[in-house]
Formats: C-alpha cells, sequence, structure tokens
C-alpha cells in the first residue's frame, strides 16, 4: 500500500513516554535523512508534489496537520495530532499537507538524501506517469 498508518510502540513508565524509530524494524528503510518542519503559517500549503521512488514516514510530533494524499485517483485526508502514529507514503503519491496548528512540528524520516530530480511537481506529469505505470 503505497499510503500506511504506523502505530509507534510506546515505552512508557512513570516519568513519561519515549518512542524508538530504527531503520528496517519499525521503519521499512534505511533513513538516510530527518527533517522536520515547524513555523508552518496557518493558511500554508506545503508539499503539492509527488516523488518517484523516494519512501517517508511522517510524524507530527508537536500539535497537528492535516495530510492529503492522491495515488491512482484516491483520496484520501490523514490528520496527523501524535507522536504515536505515522503516515508511510512510497510510491507515486501526491500529498499535501494543510492545517497546520501553530506549535506543529512535522517530523519527516526519509530513504533518501535530497534529490530535486526525485519530485514530480507538475500534477499533470503526476497524473501521466500514474497512467503509464497502470498500462
Ligand atoms: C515531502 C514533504 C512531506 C532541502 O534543501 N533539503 C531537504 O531535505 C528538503 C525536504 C528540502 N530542502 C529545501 C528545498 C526547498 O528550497 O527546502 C526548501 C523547502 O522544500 P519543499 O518546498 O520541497 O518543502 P515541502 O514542505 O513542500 O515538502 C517537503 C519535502 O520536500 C517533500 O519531500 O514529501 O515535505
Amino acid at each position: 500500500m503505497p499510503v500506511q498508518t504506523i502505530n509507534f510502540h510506546i515505552k512508557g513508565d512513570s516519568r513519561g513516554s519515549l518512542i524508538a524509530c530504527e531503520q528496517n524494524h519499525n521503519i521499512p528503510f534505511d533513513i538516510k535523512r530527518v527533517y522536520y518542519i515547524f513555523n508552518t503559517a496557518p493558511d500554508a500549503v506545503r508539499g503539492k508534489h509527488a516523488h518517484k521512488t523516494l519512501g517517508q514516514i511522517l510524524v507530527c510530533i508537536s500539535g497537528s496537520c492535516d495530510i492529503s494524499t492522491e495515488e491512482n485517483g484516491r483520496q484520501n485526508t490523514y490528520y496527523l495530532n501524535s507522536p504515536t502514529h505515522g503516515l508511510y507514503i512510497s510510491g507515486l503519491v501526491w500529498r499535501e499537507m494543510s492545517n497546520f496548528s501553530p506549535d506543529a512540528v512535522l517530523l519527516v524520516l526519509a530513504s533518501d538524501y535530497y534529490k530535486e530530480s526525485d519530485y514530480i511537481r507538475n500534477y499533470k506529469d503526476f497524473l501521466r506517469l500514474t497512467k503509464e505505470q497502470n498500462d
């Protein structure tokens, strides 16, 4: 499945909670890059692109935001509001992030380094590539 929700196992005790992300254990790829998005304007819409090969797990470790996805004609919106849940996106998936709360910090674990050549930033190109993939 190109878009999957992930529930992280919480190590908790009387002091609080801890979640560990380990490559090829609970994260299904080698983690080559970590970035985080914060201070997002309330009306901002980020993303608006797909990737050719990148796999990513998105976790809203503080606050909340919406992740809208489209793959193979299927559209969904996921409300991320917990450090205990992630969204795994791989394959040809158009994604948009919006509705960021003022305290939102969106953490992203990525399977590869930043490569602009992996981005599909034109929606018509995304639809064409989706069609080619299905032909
Ligand atoms: C994605 C969503 C969820 C870098 O230099 N290195 C990086 O690793 C990244 C991610 C970005 N950048 C530069 C490229 C742009 O000049 O930072 C600037 C903002 O990047 P972008 O407009 O692509 O950011 P978003 O929030 O629209 O998308 C990002 C990721 O780029 C993308 O892979 O899936 O978050």
